[in-house]
């Protein structure tokens, strides 16, 4: 049987965060031997809100090192930057223009955005979601795994895919997201109601990647919980403890219940302690291997040169299909 393609990306907006890892990464990593694996690091997508241009190509390459050290395997997985397959950009402008405004209009991502900022909005952020379904349709995409947050763009990818598919024959193969339980949903270690980001002006509200073993256990012991002190899951009363079970629970793949009855009489400090101690032998083995590739950027860029080149026969097959229905060209 053929094996289920999968698409997802990562966008160059900050630094990466334990909630990409776990969110996002984890899981790619995991299913890699079972699929056919497309990963792209989605810099077009980052310069939807301002960007320093020395940090998106830095993080680009910073990005790829990560994949590459958390066990993606370039012979399994293809990964490579958006931005190096012109096809996303052309793409997208088709897709636009089948896409309703009032649809587009509907997307939450957008609208909490928009509300947030109101100045200097762009249209780029605004079309967001049609760019990424291109990445999607661009691969004949069988499964997107994302975080909860991005579901409502692969539904909207559904919805154009299944529009022009009823309007030229069959041109699109309409994907699934797939959205892991556990992990889903790592939240910001001082605000535990809102979603861990990259672009978090606040660097404790976050754990980096490359943090080191004190700077993790200082963000760790500053972590808001609640006064009750009883480590118990219950995400409406204990969002803080609730966030540290749950990245526990993923850094040690332990299910929370058998946390919580380990943890039946510790106090907040000792539990935090031990938190912060799951995450730092989480990250050690990643951090060793992010200094190899310090050392060998040049073999990281042929990774990405490769990915690129890898992908090419389909996106360019793909867009030359949608061209023709439509009408383009000679
Ligand atoms: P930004 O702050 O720029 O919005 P982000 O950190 O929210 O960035 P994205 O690039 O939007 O990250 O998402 C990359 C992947 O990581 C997606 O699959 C997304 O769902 C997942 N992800 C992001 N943040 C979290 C989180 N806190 N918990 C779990 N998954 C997350
Ligand atoms: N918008 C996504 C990143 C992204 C993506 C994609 C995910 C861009 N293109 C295609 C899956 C498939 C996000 O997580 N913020």
């Amino acid at each position: 049987m053929d094996k289920k393609r999968v698409f997802s990306g990562i966008k160059p907006s900050g630094d990466f965060t334990i909630g990409n890892y776990m969110g996002a990464l984890v899981n790619w990593v995991a299913s890699q031997d079972e699929k056919e694996n497309i990963f792209c690091i989605v810099d077009l997508h980052s310069i939807t809100v301002p960007q320093d241009p020395k940090e998106v190509k830095r993080r680009n390459l910073e990005f790829a090192k990560i994949y590459l050290a958390a066990g993606l395997d370039p012979k399994k997985s293809a990964f490579f930057i958006q931005s190096d397959r012109p096809e996303h950009s052309e793409l997208t402008w088709i897709l636009n223009c089948f896409t309703y405004f009032g649809e587009a209009s509907r997307m939450t991502q957008f609208k909490d955005q928009y509300r947030e900022k109101k100045k200097n909005v762009t249209v780029g952020l605004f079309d967001y979601p049609v760019l990424m379904a291109a990445d999607i349709l661009l691969y004949d995409t069988d499964e997107v795994p994302v975080g909860e947050d991005q579901k409502q763009h692969v539904e909207l990818t559904r919805d154009i895919a299944e529009r022009m598919n009823k309007k030229f024959d069959k041109l699109f193969t309409i994907p699934e997201p797939i959205i892991k339980k556990t992990g889903a949903k790592i939240m910001k270690l001082g605000e535990p109601t809102k979603k861990m980001a990259k672009s978090d002006v606040n660097p404790n509200n976050s754990i980096y990647l490359r943090d080191n073993a004190e700077t993790i256990r200082k963000k760790f012991s500053r972590a808001v919980t609640d006064s009750d002190n009883k480590i118990k899951f219950d995400k409406a009363k204990k969002p803080g403890i609730s966030n540290l079970l749950n990245i526990m629970s993923v850094a040690t793949d332990t299910p929370i219940p058998q946390l919580e009855k380990k943890y039946a009489s510790s106090n907040y400090g000792q539990f935090k302690s031990d938190v912060a101690d799951s995450v730092i032998e989480m990250l050690a083995p990643i951090q060793a291997k992010l200094a190899e590739y310090d050392k060998n950027e040049d073999y990281v860029l042929k990774v990405l040169r490769d990915g690129a080149e890898t992908v090419a026969p389909r996106a360019q097959a793909a867009l030359k299909r949608v061209k023709k229905a439509v009408g383009l060209g000679i």
